[in-house]
């Protein structure tokens, strides 16, 4: 039988003014949370981006490069704290609406090497889930065996979680209507690709254009990169534009919407 859980990313350019440091967009914020409660969705793990919160302090410190000098201590430390204050918005939210989401911070049950996880202690976020809460987690400063500290892009996290808890499906909200065969935000002949394959998903990874703004974790082809894997096991992906209102609500309750299906083949 297939899983129910759904793990449901939602991009850093969704729930903040990407080009604006440290402003949430409160309004998506707000209609994101009630859509999620309106679903009813019993078994969910949420997963946000850092958008004008955890990049530009990131790529200001060189966090993503690994530990060089003393000064990037501090930075790593400003990174992950405005990850905390970004998630506090989405666990407020949530809360408001009446979900029982919890945050988790990656950085504290997670190890990677060269920027991959490798230690990743699963009991917290299951007990979780059997109990009935949504975990709340994000991409993230993390501890690194070999470059001392890296960025672990929510991308990676979504992956992960969506193989280790053998998820159902993955909902990627982004600002854009799902993949295109060429970047939408500057290419007027850009096509939506309503559904693709695993198969086509390594072909896009030489084509389909990554994010304008700054974005230490590889934008678009960072995502299509980290789904291969939950796609080779099963996982069904949708990718959706989380700013068009109603869409996250139809996708979690697997209504008809705009957007890219990705399947196995
Ligand atoms: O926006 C990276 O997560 P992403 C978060 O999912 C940080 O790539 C800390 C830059």
């Amino acid at each position: 039988m297939k899983s129910k859980l759904i793990i449901l990313k939602l991009g850093g350019s969704v729930i903040t003014i990407k080009d604006k440091p440290l402003t949430p967009n409160v309004p998506a914020i707000k209609r994101l949370a009630k859509e999620i409660a309106d679903s009813r969705i019993s078994q969910l793990i949420l997963v946000h981006g850092g958008g004008s919160y955890g990049h530009p302090i990131a790529a200001e410190y060189k966090i993503a490069e690994g530990f060089r000098e003393k000064g990037q201590i501090i930075g790593f430390s400003k990174t992950h704290n405005a990850m905390v204050s970004l998630n506090m918005l989405i666990i407020e939210a949530l809360l408001d609406e009446g979900l029982p989401s919890i945050s988790m911070a990656p950085s504290s049950f997670i190890v990677t090497r060269h920027g991959r996880i490798r230690d990743f202690h699963r009991d917290p976020i299951e007990q979780a889930l059997k109990l009935g809460f949504i975990p709340v987690l994000y991409g993230d400063a993390v501890f690194d065996y070999e470059m001392g500290f890296a960025i672990l892009s929510g991308d990676q996290l979504v992956s992960r979680l969506a193989v280790e808890f053998n998820a159902g499906r993955i909902i990627i909200g982004v600002d854009v209507n799902g993949l295109y065969t060429a970047d939408p935000k500057t290419d007027e002949n850009a096509k939506l690709i309503p559904c693709a394959t695993l198969s086509d998903l390594k072909s896009f990874m030489g084509g389909v254009s990554g994010s304008k703004s700054i974005d230490v974790t590889g934008g678009m082809m960072g995502k299509i990169f980290e789904l291969i894997l939950p796609v080779m096991n099963g996982v069904e992906v949708f990718i959706v534009n989380a700013l068009k209102p109603g869409n996250i609500y139809k996708a979690l309750k697997g209504e008809e919407t705009v957007g890219t299906r990705i399947i196995k083949g």
